[in-house]
């Protein structure tokens, strides 16, 4: 392994090392992914049931799915191991093997899940380039075909995604994801909310997630981000929309069966790790503050409302590649989003000397160019 990646497994054979311990080796900002759970989640977890889901139900599992469907204002809730498979399940319960999907061009389902809006629910796709992650309403507008013709699939389904990955951790703002619903409203069909990380756009514009949720007839979360939980994320709409998710679920292999453990870190999460997460956006403002004093084209610290900063590094000699891999060498690992731009995320695990540490580390590695 090389010198200065976090290893996989903790070390457990050291005393002094508990499992949540961070194995003090690195500043890990190449995602909120890699938070480790809390001791209360690791204490509920050892408390956890053993039920079945997939059979007469576990308690817990359903607490978590109760819980979810609660802090989202939905009806009901559906626990599945990835953000992924929450939109893969939502896209089939929604529109199944038919149909066209508007979604933003960079979305996390078009950009990072390996086509399986295609391969798998059997969806084609329109893409809508956004501005800040948010698709121009009367350009969806215009895309959406209410019914089958001759030469044109229907619309069956809108996505959004809030945050938005690719724009940088921009939550889209309410009157935005307002109008889009009311614009899919009045054709009849439905929308999708991606919301891997719906906790930090929530805590960004300070409402509860149900106000976010409000605009979808489906959403999904993760709680495996900066909620610190290992594993897993919830999907939440209508008792009949779950019901069929839960279907399309058990299809693509996702059923599971002796999940309480699983939930109990989640049931954690929810009820205690969303109010912290301005500490994480608090963070990568002075991120960005601190990059942009290095070099101003890095960073627009006003771009940065959650816990992502995106570094623009066109300006400068090297590749974000090569800038990663220079991090690393200094022990801050990063991660290359493009040729040109690094991402780095901001989490549990990060605090201000970290952030001061980043800083110096890119302050060392930075050549700009001639
Ligand atoms: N995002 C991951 C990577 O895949 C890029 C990350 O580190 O940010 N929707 C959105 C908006 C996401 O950002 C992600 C994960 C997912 C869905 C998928 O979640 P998982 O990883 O649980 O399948």
């Amino acid at each position: 392994m090389p010198a200065l990646c976090v290893p996989r497994v903790p070390l457990a054979e050291s005393p002094a090392m508990s499992p949540v311990t961070p194995p003090a080796m690195a500043i890990d900002l190449r995602s909120d992914t890699v938070t480790r759970p809390t001791d209360a989640m690791l204490d509920a977890m050892r408390g956890a049931t053993f039920g079945d889901d997939s059979r007469e139900g576990d308690p817990t599992v359903i607490r978590l799915e109760e819980l979810a469907a609660r802090r989202t204002g939905k009806e009901a809730g559906l626990f599945l191991v990835s953000g992924t498979m929450g939109n893969l399940v939502a896209l089939l319960a929604h529109a199944g093997r038919g149909g066209e999907v508007v979604c933003e061009a960079n979305s996390h389902i078009l950009r990072s899940e390996l086509g399986g809006i295609a391969a798998l629910a059997g969806l084609f796709h329109r893409a809508i380039p956004g501005t800040r992650g948010a698709m121009d309403v009367d350009v969806v507008g215009e895309a959406i075909n209410p019914s089958l013709l001759p030469n044109r699939l229907a619309t069956a389904l809108i996505c959004v995604e809030t945050t938005h990955n690719d724009a940088g951790g921009a939550a889209l703002p309410l009157a935005h994801l307002a109008a889009v619903h009311a614009l899919a409203r009045a054709h009849g069909i439905p929308v999708h909310i991606d919301g891997a990380r719906l906790f930090n756009a929530a805590v960004a514009l300070g409402v509860d997630a149900a106000a976010i949720a409000a605009h979808g007839d489906s959403v999904t979360f993760c709680i495996s981000k900066g909620l610190s939980a290992p594993v897993g994320a919830v999907l939440a709409g209508s008792r009949d929309f779950i019901a069929r998710a839960r279907a399309w679920r058990r299809m693509v292999g996702g059923n599971l069966r002796q999940s309480g453990m699983l939930a109990a870190a989640g049931i954690v999460a929810l009820e205690t790790m969303v109010e912290r997460l301005a500490d994480d956006h608090a963070n990568a403002r002075r991120l960005a503050a601190s990059l942009h004093r290095i070099d101003p084209g890095l960073v627009d610290p006003a771009r940065v409302e959650t816990n992502i900063v995106q570094v623009a590094t066109r300006g400068g000699e090297a590749s974000a590649a090569d800038l990663v891999a220079a991090l690393k060498a200094r022990g801050v690992l990063a991660g290359a989003w493009s040729k040109s731009v690094i991402r780095l995320v901001t989490h549990r695990h990060i605090g201000a000397a970290d952030i001061e540490a980043a800083a110096a580390a890119f302050r060392d590695v930075w050549r700009p160019r001639g």
